[in-house]
């Protein structure tokens, strides 16, 4: 690890990515030991890593898997689901499985061919499924905080993101930890300052078995893009992605982008799921949702 100068082999290697991810815990005041975590788990390396690396830790940590019905001619979502079983199975522990179909009627690219969101990519549809179902479970199931597996890459990729268009909404919600209010979850990432190399290392070494493909919709995203130019900037400059990244983080520790915008509606309660919304009538899974129902049934 370049970055770090330190060269470790196997066994100090899986002892060492525990015991920074439980550093970091602390130091951003992610949860306690006695606090109830879900982990948001989609089989892939980061996600099954952090679950693995939690209850290593002694974290009472359950998990939580989405279904959202994307073949992709390959099976994507059943595949996923499949290892994420596989894998609570394999170390005895709880994991809660979501499929949107069963659940709301439609599979995500049947949501997303109806909706006008995205542009014709379920990317914003399927996050907007997403950000629904782990906040209502985490809160139906009386969980303290909802945890996800994004390592320094994903956290890079969408700093520059939103540091290309300086977009202060984003910037502000941007953080290791987002507080629970008004009826959201406490939202942590313990993962954040790992890059991404680092993460299939401790996955391959624990023998964890995910799935290596990504979802066949991440195919040309723009975070990818930004991913392959951070890359080029790292391999030139060791460290540059963890700098830029922490960098942010000390910059919001002397109140850079942390006020909240002032003339940013407040939440109030979806009359249909009784989740927090912006604006005043359903929220808008629930609008989605009806929209499609009214449209195909
Ligand atoms: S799962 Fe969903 Fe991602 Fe696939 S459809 Fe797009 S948002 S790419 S993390
Ligand atoms: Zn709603």
């Amino acid at each position: 690890m370049k970055q770090h100068k330190l060269a470790l082999c196997k066994e100090h290697y899986l002892e060492w990515i525990p015991e920074q991810t439980e550093r970091f815990i602390k130091k951003y005041k992610m949860f306690t030991r006695e606090e109830k975590v879900i982990v948001a788990v989609s089989g892939g390396k980061d996600s099954l890593s952090l679950w693995d690396i939690l209850v290593r830790l002694g974290f009472k940590a359950d998990g939580l898997y989405i279904g959202l019905g994307i073949d992709g001619g390959r099976d994507y979502s059943s595949e996923s689901h499949r290892l994420t079983e596989n894998f609570a199975e394999r170390n005895h522990l709880n994991l809660h499985v979501v499929d949107v179909e069963k659940e709301y009627g439609y599979s995500i690219p049947v949501l997303a061919g109806m909706s006008h969101r995205g542009k014709g990519k379920p990317c914003s549809v399927c996050g907007l499924t997403k950000r629904h179902v782990m906040n209502r479970i985490a809160r139906d199931l009386g969980y303290d905080v909802l945890a996800t597996g994004h390592n320094l890459d994903d956290e890079a990729a969408t700093l520059f993101g939103n540091t290309l268009i300086w977009s202060k909404e984003f910037l502000i919600r941007q953080s290791p930890v987002l507080a629970e209010s008004d009826g959201l979850a406490r939202k942590v990432k313990p993962l954040c300052r790992f890059y991404e190399k680092e993460m299939t290392a401790y996955a391959l070494l624990r023998g964890i078995e995910y799935i290596y493909e990504e979802c066949p919709f991440a195919v040309g995203s723009t975070s990818i893009y930004y991913k392959k130019l951070l890359n080029e900037l790292e391999s030139d400059r060791p460290g540059a992605k963890l700098i830029f990244y922490l960098k942010f983080l000390e910059g919001r520790k002397q109140g850079l982008f942390t006020s909240p915008d002032p003339d940013a509606p407040g939440l109030i309660t979806c009359p249909n799921c009784g989740q927090p919304t912006t604006a005043p009538g359903e929220c808008s899974f629930c609008r989605l949702i009806s929209k499609v129902k009214t449209e195909l049934d």
